[in-house]
């Protein structure tokens, strides 16, 4: 489908400015290879102004202060931007469609949870007005205390491109409701939809800086924002090797960081499944979004009894998904975001097969689309533990299956990785579905499905995978300072 791209600025203190170097990055649609369009490169110099309009915003606005409204008062404009994002829901699924490579069908779930979620986090921001000065118990009469709940300052919120503008949201959400001031910078891969993002902010009347889009290179337009001494806190979803960079440049300034990294999920299927039911669980938890996704679960162990038949009816079923032009009616497998994740996903696989693993279906770019970044749905076995398939984030539409004979032995080769995102397990024995959940070093479980997310519940990884959560009551959080309040209440000398 072409359409034209909206040609935008940087949104900086409500208006669209040029950035100061006049430098703008291309848009490559990913299922062309052509390029669409360009979005501003943000630097150092525009960050520099993006922080002082937010300060400005958070502070030192003359009685209008963020910082100062009440979480009912953020509400409005919360519930009004959900409102906006439906009204525009066609246009943004478009772009995002466009920009991004996902399947038409996939944009329209994520627009409507952008919806959701500041329709959410409204509701979260009216439930801190009920939070504050909740008392604290204390152990002597003389004095009295209680906790105030206070936006943590202006934040720098750093975004990936796999769900460009949910992933944004997630952020901007919480911050706005907490009564945070915000600097965003999307992907430079797919930032199309932040940036119009900005026009809802103004159409809502949103004051000036409380939110502002910063597109550009990570290095040029990410690293000022960490290092910046007036951004106080950050919020990053991307990869471990940036998240460490990004963790490192704060410590600086002992400034606190969230971090949602990347993963190496594994879903582990037991020998009493449903294994139709499994097979499409198991399909969708690893090839939605073309396969990129933070917690896909990229690692199948089934139980040794049952491997052949499952693996069989995936392969079946594997060849029945539509690879296509994302708009394409139907279509179940876009193109992965950028020339660099193709080669870097191809490598994964050919260095899978060198190293001695079967790529048993798919491996290849699908012979009918001869431009874009399309790989075939690819499934991979004869694994051992200490292939870089087993190990690394491949991050594209690619699962190797492992076969394991006791539970102890799933668990194990489950938690054999470096990250710590999510986990699936199947079984029709609840009891043995908890005993495993527990034994599990991940941040999220799914027990017989894989990847509903739903923005009541907390989401975030440990070991590599980062840590903080997202989402649900613990998403505001991220943005809260805690302050404790105590009073002596008497008259006597002390
Ligand atoms: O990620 P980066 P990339 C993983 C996935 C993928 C790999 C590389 O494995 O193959 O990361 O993707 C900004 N200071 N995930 O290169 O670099 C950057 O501009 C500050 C998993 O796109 O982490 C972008 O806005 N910011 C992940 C954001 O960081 C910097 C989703 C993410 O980019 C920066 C995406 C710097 N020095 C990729 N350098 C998930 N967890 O869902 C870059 N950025």
């Amino acid at each position: 489908m072409a359409f034209p791209m909206p040609v935008r600025q940087l949104f900086i203190d409500g208006e669209w400015r040029e950035p100061l170097k006049k430098n703008r990055i291309p848009i490559i649609n990913p299922s062309t290879e052509e390029i669409i369009g360009d979005i501003p490169a943000a630097t150092a110099e525009d960050v520099e102004v993006a922080v002082v309009a937010a300060r400005k915003a958070f502070r030192r606005n003359k009685g209008r202060d963020w910082a100062a409204t009440s979480g009912a008062h953020r509400a409005k404009y919360l519930r009004a931007i959900a409102a906006k994002v439906k009204e525009r829901k066609d246009h943004f699924v478009k772009l995002e469609t466009l920009d991004s490579g996902k399947p038409f069908d996939e944009a329209v779930l994520d627009i409507d949870d952008v919806a959701s979620c500041f329709e959410y986090f409204a509701g979260q921001a009216e439930a801190l007005d009920a939070k504050q000065k909740a008392p604290v118990t204390l152990p002597m009469d003389r004095f009295k205390s209680h906790v105030l709940r206070q936006p943590i300052g202006v934040v720098g919120l750093i975004s990936p491109w796999n769900y460009p503008l949910l992933m944004a949201t997630w952020k901007i959400a919480p911050a706005l409701a907490a009564g945070c001031t915000a600097v965003l910078k999307p992907s430079e891969l797919a930032s199309v939809t932040c940036l119009e993002f900005g026009e809802v902010c103004n159409e809502v009347g949103l004051p000036p800086g409380v939110l502002n889009i910063l597109t550009g290179l990570g290095p040029d337009a990410g690293a000022p924002i960490v290092s910046h001494p007036d951004i106080d806190k950050v919020a990053f979803t991307g990869s471990s090797a940036t998240g460490s960079k990004i963790m490192a440049s704060a410590a600086q300034l002992v400034k606190p960081v969230t971090l949602e990294l990347g993963g190496k999920s594994p879903i582990i299927m037991f020998e009493d499944i449903d294994i139709d039911t499994a097979v499409e669980w198991t399909i969708f938890g690893v090839f939605w979004t073309n396969g990129q996704i933070c917690s896909a679960t990229s690692r199948l162990l089934v139980h040794e009894s049952i491997a052949t038949e499952f693996v069989d009816r995936m392969v079946k079923w594997t060849k029945n998904i539509k690879i296509s032009d994302p708009f394409e009616e139907g279509c179940r497998l876009g193109p992965v975001i950028s020339k660099g994740q193709y080669d870097k996903i191809m490598n994964f696989i050919s260095t899978a097969k060198s190293e001695g693993a079967t790529i048993l279906y798919g491996g290849s770019r699908p012979e009918h689309l001869k431009k874009g970044y399309f790989i075939e749905p690819t499934i991979i076995t004869d694994i051992s533990t200490s292939m870089q398939i087993w190990k690394e984030e491949v991050f594209g539409p690619v699962i190797c299956v492992k076969t394991f004979s006791t539970e102890d032995e799933a668990i194990e080769l489950a938690n054999d990785t470096q990250y710590g995102l999510a986990a699936a397990v199947f079984s029709k024995d609840l009891e043995r579905c908890e005993r495993v959940t527990k034994a599990l070093e991940v941040g999220a479980v799914w027990v017989n499905c894989s990847q509903p997310c739903f923005v009541q519940a907390p989401w975030g990884g440990i070991k590599r995978s980062g840590f903080g959560r997202e989402l649900g009551e613990w998403g505001i959080e991220n943005y809260l300072n805690i302050k404790q309040v105590t009073s002596d209440i008497s008259d006597e000398p002390w």
